[in-house]
């Protein structure tokens, strides 16, 4: 139940829904403009992403140096990574220690999920309401609900009569799951799947792993942090941090590529990718080249380079080739980080199966069972199934307003958005990196200070010109989706099934909808968008009815 005592006030200048990374950075942001904010979370704790998924192994696939607010530098100064890259309960830690340093507490309702959102368009502001009956009046709404948010646990039948225990990635029990001599089945081998797995085969007495598709993994080569290094990047982090906005991917500190892969003579080709393998990190390896995202050619020496590694590393042959993808470019589907991954298919005690050629039909009392009718007896099962991504925590919501707009049905075709921040028709709602933006293709959390700035910004704009109201006009909608589907068909990543895709969800509108025109384009888009009065959308007075 929420805290009461927390449940008041009911009229905001700004709702936020959810208290993530990019809610409590909304919060802070916001406030210091003087407006009065509250951010609703439907878990127990602040955190979002890194206070669901706590997955055995669960890790992030960014350098923790790089992963971490910029916005006050004596934070960033402060704060110790004890690791190259932060563990889930390392980076839920520094996001409770910035919650507390910031006192961003006292604008945080936990334990409240938002079940609908409605603009008044008469009264000009969002009645947002709970789970709990609560209702919220605010003149503007920030979506931070997540892109990654919304488990997906596939609609096998049979599962409510499985004996035995059941667990997804991202819904994962604070206290722990001890596998120890059980019998365990994971589902699922992306990001996810591909952390826990080497983890769960400690302990496990046996672990099937059921793969529907391959997926390439690079090692992450992980280590405690090394002093100089902390100490040289905190001297930089200043420069490192304008740097990095300069860059695709939002992050600096890797040597932009002067080739194509096809410029160069194999066996040269071939130890660079060495060099890099050897190195650690999926942006470093796509950076080898110019042309690795854009140039299949190109691509296809690079995912031949990591289809060879997993045929040296994983000693059974045809459990190699079924772990080989094939059906995809490396790297248009989001590229794993692993420790040991392809290593534990060489242990006694783990099995690999191909649900591609023959999928899950059904969970019985004591398993799984094929189509085929093979049957697997199993004391638990991981789901490491993915999210409704982009979308799903968005379209859970009722969104609409009381002119008969809908987001769902706005939506119907596959998500619309201006700048990614904005939906037509639905004024004075801002998303945090949402479909069309570039955020999941990106160090995230320096996407998401970048929405929150603009956002904040806009805002103020608002403020500063006695103004009330913002929304993108279709035209300006309807030509940023045409500008990411161009930028996205001049790429390789429509060639993959992924959630990018939306290809993960049986029935769910095949469109690629993250901005893949990298950080650094994006940002300079929505700068000038700022500095022309806001082009594309329309701002505007609205005589408000008092409440
Ligand atoms: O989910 P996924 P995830 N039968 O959607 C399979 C971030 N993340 O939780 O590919 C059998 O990638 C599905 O198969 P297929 C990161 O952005 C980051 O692993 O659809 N299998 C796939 O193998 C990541 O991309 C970190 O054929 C089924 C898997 O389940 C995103 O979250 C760590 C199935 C789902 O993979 C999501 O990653 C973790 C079925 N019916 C996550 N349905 C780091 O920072 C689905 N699958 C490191």
């Amino acid at each position: 139940m929420p805290d009461a005592s927390h449940s008041l006030p009911h009229h905001l200048d700004v709702v936020i829904v959810g208290a993530g990374l990019a809610g409590l950075y909304a919060i802070h942001r916001l406030r210091k403009l003087g407006l009065k904010v509250r951010a609703y979370e439907a878990g127990s704790g602040i955190g979002g992403t890194w206070f669901w998924n706590r997955y055995p192994g669960a890790r992030c696939d960014v350098e923790s140096l790089e992963y971490s607010y910029s916005f006050d530098d004596a934070l960033q100064q402060e704060w110790k990574w004890p690791e190259r890259y932060g563990t889930q309960p390392e980076i839920l830690k520094y996001i409770n220690h910035v919650a507390d340093r910031f006192d961003l507490r006292r604008d945080v309702q936990l334990n409240t999920r938002i079940k609908s959102a409605v603009f008044d368009t008469k009264a000009n502001e969002w009645t947002v309401k709970t789970d709990t009956g609560e209702e919220i009046r605010a003149r503007y709404c920030v979506m931070a609900a997540g892109n990654l948010s919304t488990p997906r646990v596939p609609d096998f039948k049979g599962l409510q009569g499985f004996k035995g225990k059941w667990y997804h990635s991202g819904l994962w029990p604070h206290e722990g799951v001890d596998f120890s001599g059980l019998r365990v089945g994971v589902i699922g081998t992306g990001s996810s799947g591909v952390q826990m797995i080497p983890l769960i085969a400690e302990q496990a007495r046996h672990l099937t792993v059921f793969q529907r598709t391959a997926n390439f993994s690079l090692p992450a080569r992980n280590t405690p942090m090394p002093e100089d290094k902390e100490r040289t990047h905190k001297a930089e982090y200043p420069a490192r941090r304008e740097a990095a906005k300069e860059t695709p991917f939002a992050i600096a500190g890797y040597p932009k590529p002067a080739r194509s892969a096809l410029e160069v003579a194999e066996a040269e080709r071939n130890a660079a990718y060495e060099a890099k393998w050897q190195e650690g990190g999926s942006i470093s390896y796509l950076y080898a080249y110019t042309d690795l995202l854009v140039n299949k050619a190109s691509n296809d020496t690079a995912s031949e380079f990591v289809r060879n590694k997993i045929r040296g590393i994983v000693t059974d042959q045809k459990t190699a080739e079924l772990l080989a993808p094939k059906d995809h470019p490396i790297g248009t589907k989001r590229l794993c980080l692993d420790t040991n991954y392809y290593e534990t298919y060489n242990r006694p005690n783990v099995s690999l199966v191909d649900v591609r050629s023959d999928p899950i039909d059904t969970v019985t009392e004591t398993g799984l069972k094929l189509k085929s009718g093979a049957a697997f007896e199993l004391d638990a099962i991981v789901f490491a199934t993915g999210f409704d991504a982009m979308t799903g925590a968005l379209n859970e919501i009722d969104v609409r307003t009381t002119d008969g707009e809908v987001l769902r049905e706005h939506w119907a075709g596959g998500p619309l958005t201006y700048l990614g921040l904005m939906v037509a028709g639905l004024p004075n709602m801002f998303i945090v990196t949402g479909p069309g933006s570039p955020g999941v293709k990106t160090q995230m959390i320096a996407s998401i200070e970048q929405h929150v700035d603009w956002i904040a910004d806009a805002i103020d704009y608002l403020g500063q010109h006695q103004l009330d109201r913002i929304e993108p006009s279709p035209q300006a909608e309807s030509a940023w989706v045409d500008h990411v589907n161009k930028v996205a068909d001049s790429t390789l990543y429509p060639l993959a099934n992924s959630w990018y895709m939306g290809a993960n969800i049986p029935g769910k509108p095949r469109v690629f909808m993250p901005y893949v025109g990298g950080f650094d384009r994006y940002k300079k888009q929505c700068d000038a968008v700022a500095a022309k009065g806001y082009e594309g959308f329309t701002l505007s007075r609205h005589e408000t009815v008092a409440a």
